[in-house]
């Protein structure tokens, strides 16, 4: 397919550009992190959807330096972010179960890029999902287990949606858990005792919680009342550009 091919090129020739999706606390109501999200601006066909462009890029055996480039650009993003003055401030990256399986990804070259920056590990966080971590082999532990040494927390991404198991939260020392928009979409029903019981047993393991896909005020005050501790959605902002996003924590201050 000529997107495959052409996805070569994309990244030498910049085509691709980082958005960020702010994560609000919902106890301040204030941005404290963000989601990187992909976008391949393609120079023919436009903007191109990473539900695209990713299994292509998994197939071509592309997605590792791809996913290396925005954990960069989020490395430096976090640096500026923090420089307006949000302590604290990290960003998270999605990470394609391939990265893992790669014996080049060792990590040392985001901790030197971390420390360039005058960053520890806790400025990024890597959003994996539930998938990697079942039945993982000994280099997807070796590659997690170096990122844990360097302070770099860990997120399930989409929780709930795949085989969860309560034993693997403790034995990879997962950090959070981004509850799936789907529950979210379905507080008024079944989703509620989900949401809930998610929350519940995060606190109880030690681990934060991320609402995803939250749209509408109602979504918010119910995540607020049962515990959750940070949102993401529609509701708040779409992923815009490093700009618009910093813009907004300007605003914030
Ligand atoms: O907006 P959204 O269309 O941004 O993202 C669609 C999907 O693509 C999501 O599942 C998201 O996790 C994934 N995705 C977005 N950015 C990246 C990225 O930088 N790397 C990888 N591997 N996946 C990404
Ligand atoms: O799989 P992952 O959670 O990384 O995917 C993030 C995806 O969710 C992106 O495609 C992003 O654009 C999308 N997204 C972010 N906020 C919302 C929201 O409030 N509602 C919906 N429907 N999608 C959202
Ligand atoms: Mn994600
Ligand atoms: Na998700």
């Amino acid at each position: 397919m000529r997107l495959a091919t052409d996805l070569r090129q994309a990244l030498a020739e910049q085509q691709f550009v980082v958005h960020y999706q702010p994560v609000i606390d919902l106890k301040t109501g204030r941005i404290v992190k963000a989601e990187a999200l992909l976008r391949w601006n393609h120079p023919t066909r436009g903007l191109v959807s990473p539900g695209t462009f990713v299994p292509l890029a998994e197939e071509a055996g592309l997605i590792v330096p791809v996913d290396d480039w925005v954990a960069r650009q989020a490395i430096a993003e976090v640096a500026r972010c923090r420089r307006l003055g949000v302590a604290d401030f990290q960003i998270a990256v999605n990470q394609s179960p391939a990265q893992f399986r790669s014996a080049a990804f060792d990590g040392i070259g985001w901790v030197q890029e971390l420390s360039r920056q005058g960053l520890d590990g806790s400025a990024i966080c890597i959003e994996i999902t539930e998938g990697l971590l079942l039945n993982a082999e000994p280099l997807v532990l070796a590659n997690l287990i170096a990122f844990r040494d360097a302070g770099i927390e860990i997120a399930i991404d989409d929780f709930g949606t795949g085989y969860s198991s309560l034993a693997y939260l403790r034995k990879f020392d997962i950090d959070t858990l981004k509850i799936d928009r789907s529950f979210v979409a379905n507080l008024e029903g079944a989703g509620l005792d989900i949401c809930e019981a998610i929350i519940v047993m995060a606190h109880r393991l030690g681990l934060t919680v991320v609402a995803e896909g939250v749209e509408t005020e109602r979504q918010r005050n119910v995540l607020k009342s049962i515990g959750c501790d940070y949102a993401q959605g529609y509701l708040f902002s779409q992923a815009v550009s490093a700009e618009a996003f910093e813009a907004m924590l300007v605003e914030q201050m």
